[in-house]
């Protein structure tokens, strides 16, 4: 199962026909070529829309037609234009060519529309070809096919900060506790299997997005688990945060593995400025933390019991100056 990549027909409207007809008139016993040009077909865009965050609503429906072309009409009347479709898709998704795996494009913001299919031209009446030589052209235009295409549509959520911990680390109760978001607690893995976004604002009242990427296990990045659903999103994110829980294994040892899947995933992202945080220090003794792992300065908090949350969050804000 993945909610993150969703497959697509798509297929933009044909041109309308050009006509072949003459003026009749009642007065005008021959009259010359009139017949009108065919309607170009609809286009197919895909648009940005900051209120989806995934691509689910494409199980639904997943084939999308956009308007043919109206025929060309008596008295040199162009047909009616197709009717444009666009279709939505949350920030951040990548569209693809599903047959030749190119990449059609990306959407990074909010209404940014991408063409992906342009309408069939319409093809033109017979009055456009009249000339000295044939004033009455027995020949008009068909309009041009629409096109029809495989998408792949694959969301990589774009936030500033992703958490990262292993299961039950208190990501979701750290994303509730600093955010607007609601997302479920539990205390078992795998509680939260698709990534919950939520919101915070900085000294200027800019949005910084957060979400909490579930799933990591040791072997997330040769796709145990849902790993690597995952691990794609945090390809994206500005800083990440990693989310330490002292009362499983060693801390630092955590630190170690969930490394250790993100380089094998793709070590670029560990270029990425990061946040160490042991959580939970309402339920363990203090002095017995470190204060750094492997040189970097830890930040204890309790997301439960909002300890020192004020302070990360600070941190996270002076992360993303830079
Ligand atoms: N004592 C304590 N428990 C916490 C803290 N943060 C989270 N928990 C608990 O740890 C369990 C797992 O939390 P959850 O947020 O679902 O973890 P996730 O799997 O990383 O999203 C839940 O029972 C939480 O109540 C904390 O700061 N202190
Ligand atoms: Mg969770």
């Amino acid at each position: 199962m993945s909610y993150d990549i969703a497959y697509i027909i798509i297929e933009s409207g044909k041109g309308g026909d050009g006509i072949v007809h003459f003026r009749r008139e009642k007065y005008v016993p021959r009259g010359g070529p009139d017949g009108g040009d065919g309607g170009d077909g609809g286009n197919v865009y895909i648009v940005g829309d900051e209120n989806l965050t995934s691509l689910l609503h494409f199980r639904k429906k997943s084939y999308f037609k956009a308007g043919d072309g109206e025929n060309g009409k008596p008295k040199n009347m162009k047909g009616k234009k197709g009717k444009d479709i666009y279709i939505k898709v949350p920030i951040g998704t990548v569209i693809y060519n599903r047959e030749t795996n190119e990449k059609i494009g990306e959407i990074l913001y909010h209404n940014q529309k991408i063409l992906i299919a342009k309408g069939g031209k319409g093809g033109k009446g017979n009055s456009a070809f009249k000339t000295p030589e044939n004033r009455t052209p027995q020949i008009a235009e068909k309009g041009e096919p629409g096109i029809k295409l495989k998408l792949k549509l694959e969301l990589k959520i774009i936030a500033d900060v992703g958490i990262v911990g292993f299961p039950n680390a208190g990501k979701s109760t750290l994303l509730n506790a600093i955010t607007n978001a609601r997302s479920k607690i539990g205390d078992y893995p795998f509680t939260t299997i698709i990534p919950n976004l939520g919101v915070i604002y900085d000294d200027y009242y800019n949005r910084i997005t957060i979400i909490d990427i579930p799933g990591i296990i040791e072997g997330a990045s040769e796709g145990k688990g849902l790993g690597i659903e995952f691990l794609r999103h945090i390809e994206r994110v500005k800083i990440i945060i990693f989310l330490l829980d002292p009362t499983q294994t060693l801390i630092n040892e955590q630190f170690y593995k969930l490394k250790n899947e993100i380089i094998k995933y793709n070590p670029k992202i560990l270029e990425k400025p990061f946040l160490i945080v042991i959580n939970k220090i309402d339920i363990v003794n203090e002095n017995e933390i470190p204060n750094e792992i492997e040189g970097y300065e830890v930040i204890k908090i309790s997301a439960k019991e909002r300890i020192n949350l004020e302070k990360l969050i600070e941190k996270i804000k002076d992360s993303l100056k830079f």
